[in-house]
């Protein structure tokens, strides 16, 4: 070994990290003394030395390159359907160079706001992350991946489709010579695509006395191929509007115009709306049953995607509550000289 090798080694290990860094520095034009450095160092931009003093063995890495090093997500989709187990999302470090021996560069992998899923194991499950690259990751200019999984939770809720976001934080590198950034993407929204879906349907036509309000509601019926409680997590509304029948609004019910009807949030694997009633009015009016005819649409809803509509007609009967009773009037005598008004003609004259 060279006097001035030995003196090198001598002095990195005196003060290794002050090597380092000076070291680093190499790559923006600033040198080492020549009592501390020797001339093959600047050749080669990653090469280790071995020195010995006193039968001990320590290596030192000759680094000519400041390491810039930025994380981001990859720009891959991460939509995953509700019954996938696990989305995998990918974070990207590109580096400018070879991280040194034993250096590292870490960023954390956080829950962000906004997200619309609920953690805890109701849509999912994600613990903050901190991933970190090594050496033996970073093995030259390049760019270097690895993941974390988001846990999904199947259910049974119509829900419709949800977001977790995750942001990158709190990047840091081991080494105080190099800088990790982060880059763009570095927010990543993982969509989970529900998998329930429902139909709207009235409610069987329906009759009711003249008398009495009727209700003129359609009804949810849940579909899903998850496991737990079904049901419904987000209200959603049609609208029922009047389209014709054989009883005069404003006369025989107030008018029905449009209803909106609404499926609030529930359990069960089928929802009833509320709201809509045909108001009948209750009069002296013989006059036989007579109809109103409805229909839905408009779903207005988050939902639009994953609920249709069926059936979409409905006739609700007012049956009419007077009745009548025909009677010949009470026997009737006339003079033969005048026709009796009793409805009873003669037959002859
Ligand atoms: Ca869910
Ligand atoms: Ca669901
Ligand atoms: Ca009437
Ligand atoms: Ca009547």
């Amino acid at each position: 070994m060279l006097f001035s090798q030995w003196l090198h080694c001598l002095t990195g290990r005196m003060s290794a990290a002050s090597h380092r860094r000076f070291a680093g520095r190499r790559g923006s034009s600033r040198r080492l003394s020549p009592a501390t450095y020797f001339a093959g160092w600047s050749v080669a931009p990653k090469r280790e030395i071995a020195c010995g003093l006193g039968g001990s063995i320590e290596r030192f890495e000759d680094r000519a390159l400041l390491v810039t090093g930025t994380f981001a997500f990859s720009v891959a989709p991460s939509s995953a359907a509700e019954s996938t187990t696990t989305r995998t999302v990918n974070v990207q470090l590109t580096s400018s160079a070879a991280l040194g021996a034993g250096d590292t560069m870490s960023v954390e992998v956080n829950l962000g706001g906004g997200g619309t899923a609920t953690g805890g194991g109701v849509d999912f499950t994600y613990a903050n992350t901190t991933l970190t690259f090594t050496s033996a990751d970073v093995t030259g200019a390049g760019t270097f991946t690895k993941s974390v999984d988001v846990t999904i939770a199947g259910d049974q809720r119509l829900e419709g489709d949800e977001s977790v976001n995750l942001i990158l934080a709190n990047q840091t590198a081991s080494n105080g010579g190099d800088t990790a950034n982060i880059g763009s993407p570095s927010t990543r929204a993982v969509v989970i695509t529900d998998d329930e879906t429902g139909v709207i349907n009235f409610l069987a036509d329906a009759a009711a006395a003249e008398s009495v309000d009727s209700t003129q509601n359609a009804t949810l019926a849940i579909t899903g191929i998850g496991t737990g409680t079904v049901g419904l997590d987000v209200a959603l509304t049609v609208a029922a509007t009047q389209t014709g029948g054989t009883a005069t609004s404003g006369t025989d019910y107030a008018a029905y115009g449009s209803q909106t009807l609404t499926f609030s949030t529930g359990d069960g694997t089928t929802i009833t709306s509320s709201n809509a009633t045909l108001d009948v009015t209750s009069d002296q009016r013989l006059e036989g049953n007579e109809t109103v005819n409805l229909s839905i649409g408009s779903l207005s809803s988050s939902l639009s995607g994953q609920v249709t509509l069926s059936d979409t007609t409905h006739t609700a009967t007012i049956t009419d509550d007077e009745t009548g009773v025909i009677n010949f009037l009470a026997d009737a005598a006339a003079a033969e000289s005048v026709d009796p008004t009793q409805g009873i003609r003669r037959s002859w004259r």
